[in-house]
């Protein structure tokens, strides 16, 4: 495996590569062009720009999270094929720069959704936290202030502005679109894009919904095993792959995750490991990546990993607000350094002794 962490570049990340090389855990960066629109194009000059910083700063880009899909491609609307073939070229100009992994989610309208992304614990560290009843409070209209507000200044990932003047347009987009047309859709565009992602050997890993149940009404498939392995089936070019990310999948506690790792073997191309504490029916809270801390044996997550052979990029993923930093809620550095040294230390310990 390799050790990564996500860094979202120098104009919108409060970390600093040199501080993220001196984790020393960390192999590679997992990053993105964070300017680029869902359906943009991205160049082969932008792209090669970015590898540049990464390299520069002594690390290497291991990744993309994300290359976001255009709602036109998950609706289905007739421009779907124009939008798909910008998707083809920027995995052409991606693979022309050596980048073989790229994360997406298919979630409709919202990306990751929580209600509160500064919970205070009691030892002083704050979390995002998600509950079902604070949700369904809140207008959908209104869900895209209430994150910016809490989000120290930063840019949410998944919750740029722009999306914001069009939240009613979507809305009513989507209200046909229920699962089976969703996962019809998915596997309309991945179909399209295989060609290209086996020409430059792209493994194309898809996060799941967060949390794994339908918010605001719309329809999210990618929750369960259930949809995952259905996903795997649907299109079974080892191209076609999954973010395993413990934190979204354990959101919902019917999840089996070492269970769920053991049925996607050789499709998990990507690894988003942390901790999450279940806090009552459809509220839970992110803790430190520790098992004794959260409701998940991460000893049993690594070494099902380790187990079913896997190969690819892991990540640590949210971290609690330590120390006094101030940073983009669940990125900042000092709990997510925490994070990859515990995984490396997992990892290790199975790596020696694991048999
Ligand atoms: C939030 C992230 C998501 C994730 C996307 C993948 O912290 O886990 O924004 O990157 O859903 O496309």
């Amino acid at each position: 495996m390799k050790m990564t962490m996500r860094y979202y570049g120098k104009d919108y990340d409060s970390v600093t590569l040199e501080q993220l090389r001196q984790i020393r855990y960390v192999e590679g960066i997992i990053s993105t062009l964070y300017y680029k629109q869902a359906g943009e194009l991205w160049t082969r000059e932008e792209i090669a720009a970015l590898k540049k910083e990464i390299t520069d700063g002594g690390l290497e880009l291991s990744g993309i999270e994300s290359v976001n899909i255009h709602d036109a491609i998950k609706i289905g609307t007739p421009d779907r094929d124009m939008y798909i073939e910008n998707y083809i070229k920027t995995l052409e100009n991606l693979g022309e720069e050596g980048i073989d992994l790229v994360c997406y989610n298919f979630m409709p309208v919202f990306d990751w959704t929580r209600s509160n992304l500064a919970k205070p614990r009691p030892d002083g560290s704050t979390v995002l936290a998600y509950d079902q009843k604070e949700i369904d409070r809140i207008d959908p209209d209104k869900i895209f202030e209430s994150m910016d507000k809490m989000a120290n200044g930063f840019v949410m990932p998944g919750w740029e502005p722009e999306r914001l003047s069009k939240i009613k347009e979507l809305f009513e987009a989507y209200a046909d679109v229920d699962a089976d047309k969703l996962f019809n859709n998915l596997v309309y565009f991945l179909n399209a894009i295989m060609p290209t992602c086996e020409k430059y050997g792209i493994k194309m890993a898809i996060h799941p919904d967060d949390p794994s149940w339908s918010v605001f009404g719309l329809s999210r498939i990618i929750t369960s095993k259930e949809g995952l392995v259905k996903l795997m089936n649907a299109v079974p070019n080892v191209y076609n792959g999954v973010t395993l990310c413990t934190g979204s999948l354990g959101s919902n506690p019917d999840n089996d995750l070492v269970d769920i790792i053991h049925a996607l073997k050789g499709r998990i191309h990507f690894a988003h490991i942390r901790n999450i504490k279940h806090t009552g029916p459809g509220q839970f809270e992110e803790a430190c990546h520790l098992s004794a801390d959260g409701s998940y044996d991460m000893a049993a997550i690594v070494k099902a990993l380790y187990d079913t052979g896997f190969d690819g990029v892991i990540r640590p993923d949210h971290g609690r607000m330590l120390w006094g930093e101030k940073a983009m809620p669940g990125y900042g550095l000092y709990d997510r350094a925490l994070g990859a040294a515990y995984l490396c230390g997992l990892w290790e310990m199975l790596v020696k002794y694991g048999k």
